[in-house]
Parts: C-alpha cells; structure tokens; sequence
C-alpha cells in the first residue's frame, strides 16, 4: 500500500484562561473541550512542554472510553503527526484503562502518554472529560511539568496539525497505518486495549489459586463475587480477567461491564452513596461473599464482604500491606517502603511500623507516590479515595487491588469482615470518615479556608481543648501541611489545612482538585481506638465530626447543612 504524502499546517489561535491542570489533569465540562480550538490548544502545549524530546518520540493514547474521546483522540493524531512524533500507540476504540496506560508506556519504554478521562466524573455530552499527561516513568505527570503546560496555555499563540490526515474509523480496527508528513514518517498502531494488561496480571497474581477461589474445589466451596465495573472502562478488563481468566460467571459474578460512552448516566465513583445499587444488591444477597466496584477509568476499588460489610480504603491499604507475602509479585520483588497520602487515615503506618518498613506521607494525587517507587523505596501505596497501588505501574490500579484482596482471602482461608476484625485486634482501628460538600459556591469555600487559615495561626489555637458529646479533644499542633519531596527535592505547598490532636485524632481540610464546576470541599475526620474497634465509625466520630463542622463554620460560609456524600 502506498503511504500516503501529507503536509502540516499552523494555525492561529488565541489563549484560554482556564486550562490550568488539577490534582489529576485537565477537566472540563464537554462543552468546554468542544470549543474551537480548546483541545488543540491543550494538545498543543502539552507537545510544546515536552520540547525536543518530542521529535521521533513515541507516545500511548488513550481513556475510558467517555463521550468526546474519539474526536479528541483524532485532533490528537493530527496534531501528533504535525509535531514531528513518530508513532502513537492508541487502544482499539479509543480504550485503556488509566492503569493501563501505566503498564504500556513502561512495557514499551516510550516517552509518556495522553489519558483522556475525567476518571470518577460523570460522562456524557452534559458532563465532564478530561486530558491527562502521563511521563516515562508511566505517572502523572509531576507539578513541574503540569505548571509548564499551563504558563505555555496562557501565552499559545499557534498550533500545528494535519488537517488532510485522515482519521475515520482509523482507532475502531486493529492495525498499523503509516503516513508520510512533512516528508517524515508517521505511524498510528491501534493495539488490543487489555492484552498487556491481562498478561501483567497473570505475572503478579497466582491465577491458578484465584480460580480455584472462584469455583471452588472439593474441599472449598466457590467464593462468591460481584464485580460492578459502573459502566465503565473496566468491564472489558473485567470480563477478559474475571470471565475468561479466572472463571467468573458473567451472569452472576459481574455487572455493568459494557462501557459506555456516558456511564449510563451514573457517577461512577465506588463510595457508598454511587455504588449503593452495589451495596443494595450485597444486603440483598447474602449468598455473596465479596462485592467491589471501580471507577470510570479504573484506576479506583471499593471492596465489600458479605452483606457489604465495607472495608474503609485506609484500612484496606494496611490489610493489603500487611499480607503482602502470599502475593508471588512481592515473594520475587521483596517489600519495601509503604505510602498514603495525607488525609489517608494512618492504619498503614501500624503495619509498617510493626513489619519495619519505611513509610511515607504524600499530598493528594498518585503523582507523588511516583518518584519513590523510581528510587526502590516504595512498593504499596493508597489514598482514602479509593485508591490502591503498588510499584507494578506509576497509577493507581483498581483491577489490581481486588485480585489484591482475592489473594489474601485465598491465602487466609478467611472472609473479608473476619480479616479486618482480627486486623483490628492486632492494631487498633483508626476510624476514618470523608465529608463531601460538591458544587458549593467558590467564594463561600474560598472564605472558609481563609478563616481556618486564621484560625490556626491565632493565638491560643494550639493547646485548646475542644469539646462535643461529652468527648473533649486538645489541639497538639495546627498547619497547611507541606511536602518535600524525598528523591527530587521538589516542594508542595498548601495541601490542605490539618488540626491534630493530643491522642493522635485528625481533621483535614481541602477544597478538591478534579471537580469541574465550583468548589467541592472535603473534611477528613480521623481517631484511633486501640481496643474498642467494633463501634460503628459514624457513631465513634459524631464528636469530632461536630468539632470539625463548628470550628470551620461550614454552615455560615457554605449555606449547607447535609454533605453530597460521607465515606
Ligand atoms: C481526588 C481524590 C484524590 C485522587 C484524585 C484523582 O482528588 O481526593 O485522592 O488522587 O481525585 O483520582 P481531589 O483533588 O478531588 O480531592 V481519579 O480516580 O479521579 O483520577
Ligand atoms: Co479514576
């Protein structure tokens, strides 16, 4: 076939104020990226940020599949092949899972990535998408280069694309199309979106023993799963590891497995509020023993046991790292270090404390966990949004922490509520609530950071003794909490306010990073019990949860009453 001859274009564009990244990438409203030249720009300085690294370069392209990915992947071709990049590797349909596109761009050893989801956002022509840099390493790309996409969005005066290569139906069929731009060859492969993947699982996990769990043997009868992907990317890796792999049933073992490019109009974000349909159907079945659920790119778990006892992600994370021997990945690679991030209750920190492992605390967003694990430093790491990851890949992994989970209850012949109860009795428990307050007004969420601000630096502030429910609490110490980064030295500054207490109790508070319309606040609440671990956390941390709403005067400053959603 002849390779057919094509030439680049510049074309003359014009600044957008708003195209600065978040905790986790760019994310918009649809409508936003469909305005004239709003993704190209984006594109653009991406490339431009990358500078002569990009020439020759290859990079992986790819998402979750939600509404507005295949036009944006084609303005992606185009711009790609004007910039001189020499190949892209982009998903069938446009199709990867943030995980991974992790594992590709490490298994391939090329330059990065471009992830194109909103992850937990909902989808759809109404809601949200999003364009998110990976690097080498095959994290989120650092503050660093983040910051630099977004000065160079602010000055991007052209951009270059090849308006005459033809993109149609080119990601719908596996394949190699080469072109010839600008008198430089230029190659798109459209790949199998969970082939690698799938092969990376099967080398960490013991398929066999998995199966077995699944179907049971003659002497265990078969461990029953509910796999809920929402809608999401998920399902294709779901249905390829689960069904295929390890013998799930597809009628009773999984659940909304065709991704769609809307979620079906759900927020596919695994917390207990948009995953009660999953909740509901573990409450209503007691023959299930294990239930999870996964976000829209899938790089997040929910993991419930039967009658969907739900395992808290901070607690699941020190589950997790203190059995990770039956785990062949970990038998081979040895355990190093442990991380969570900030508002991550610290059940972790026990563990490693007891098995004398490094830990380390990070700010919110994978991107931090990345550079640790590059120096052998870190093996297992989470944050309480649902997040669970290891040093396989540079993202967090939601396909990873269930085969995680799976291995740990095949290994402890135990079930989920057994193993967190004798966690529980060899720790203590830290009892760990999240208060979400979305789409609140900017100004009002703005003005009540300011106050806490003041609040903390004002005089008497630390020592004081606050008190609700007959429970009294003394401020040991009081900051915006700040991180230096072990490995590159980099600082991260005001990442959300902390009031600690005398007995080890916490309140956090950050306005999120990944919303796309006002200002979501969060509150963390946090306390540690060293015997009485089987209290009900919502009742355990009423009094400080009363604290943390009257000292920050969420009312007065928000006009709310009742949270959007309490993990
Ligand atoms: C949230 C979570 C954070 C997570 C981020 C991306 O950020 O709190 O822990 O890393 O989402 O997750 P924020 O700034 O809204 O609190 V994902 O699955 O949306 O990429
Ligand atoms: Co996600």
């Amino acid at each position: 076939m002849s390779v057919p001859k094509l030439e680049s274009v510049v074309v003359q564009t014009t600044p957008f104020e708003d195209q600065k990244p978040g905790t986790s990438g760019l994310r918009k409203k649809v409508k936003v990226f469909m305005e004239k030249n709003y993704t190209e720009n984006f594109i653009q300085c991406i490339f431009d940020a990358l500078g002569c690294k990009l020439k020759g370069a290859t990079l992986v392209v790819g998402g979750d599949g939600r509404y507005f990915s295949k036009p944006a992947i084609n303005t992606i071709i185009r711009i790609a092949s004007a910039n001189e990049v020499s190949k892209l590797i982009i998903g069938q349909l446009g199709i990867f899972s943030t995980p991974a596109v992790s594992a590709l761009i490490r298994q391939h050893k090329v330059l990065g990535g471009i992830v194109l989801t909103a992850s937990h956002n909902p989808g759809g022509i109404r809601h949200d998408f999003g364009i998110k840099y990976n690097i080498e390493n095959g994290g989120p790309a650092p503050d660093q280069i983040s910051n630099n996409i977004y000065e160079l969005t602010t000055k991007i005066t052209q951009y270059k694309t090849t308006p005459t290569l033809e993109t149609d139906r080119m990601i719908d069929i596996l394949g190699t199309s080469k072109f010839n731009v600008d008198g430089r060859e230029f190659t798109v492969e459209i790949i199998d979106s969970t082939k690698n993947y799938v092969a990376l699982m099967k080398e960490i996990f013991d398929f066999n023993k998995l199966r077995a769990l699944i179907r049971g043997t003659d002497k265990r009868p078969a461990f029953n799963i509910l796999l809920d992907s929402m809608n999401g990317v998920t399902g294709v890796y779901v249905r390829n590891i689960f069904v295929e792999e390890l013998g799930a049933s597809p009628d009773n073992n999984v659940r909304r497995v065709v991704p769609l490019d809307n979620f079906g109009e759900i927020h596919p974000d695994p917390n207990l509020t948009y995953a009660k349909d999953l909740v509901d159907k573990l409450k209503e079945n007691a023959s299930y023993d294990f239930g999870a659920a996964f976000d829209g790119d899938g790089d997040r778990n929910m993991i419930l046991g039967k009658n969907a006892f739900f395992v808290t992600p901070s607690d699941s994370l020190a589950v997790l790292a203190n059995n990770l021997d039956c785990i062949p990945y970990f038998k081979k690679n040895g355990v190093h270090g442990f991380a969570r991030s900030m508002p991550t209750a610290a059940a972790v920190d026990r563990v490693a404390a007891k098995l004398g492992k490094e830990m380390f605390e990070v700010p919110t967003g994978w991107k931090y966990f990345g550079n640790l694990m590059d120096a052998g430093r870190l093996s297992l790491c989470g944050e309480e949004s649902f997040g669970t990851g290891s040093d396989h890949i540079r993202e967090k992994d939601g396909l990873w922490a269930v085969l995680a989970w799976l291995s740990v209850i095949e290994h402890k012949n135990m079930g989920v509520e057994d193993i967190l109860k004798e966690h529980w009795k060899t720790y203590g428990r830290n009892y760990f609530s999240r208060y979400d307050y979305e789409e609140v007004e900017t100004e009002g969420a703005n003005a009540m950071m300011q106050h806490l601000e003041n609040l903390i630096v004002s005089k008497d502030f630390v020592g004081k003794t606050l008190a609700s429910n007959c429970k009294t609490y003394k401020v040991a110490n009081a900051d915006n909490f700040s991180y230096v980064d072990p490995i590159d030295h980099s600082v991260a500054k005001n990442q959300g306010i902390r009031v600690l207490f005398e007995d080890g109790s916490r309140l956090i508070y950050r306005l999120s990073g990944t919303g796309s319309s006002g200002a979501t606040v969060r509150i963390y609440i946090e306390c540690y019990e060293k015997d009485d671990v089987l209290t009900d956390a919502q009742v355990m941390l009423r009094p400080l949860v009363n604290i943390s709403l009257d000292i920050a005067q969420l009312k007065k400053f928000t006009g709310r009453e009742e949270p959007t959603v309490i993990t």
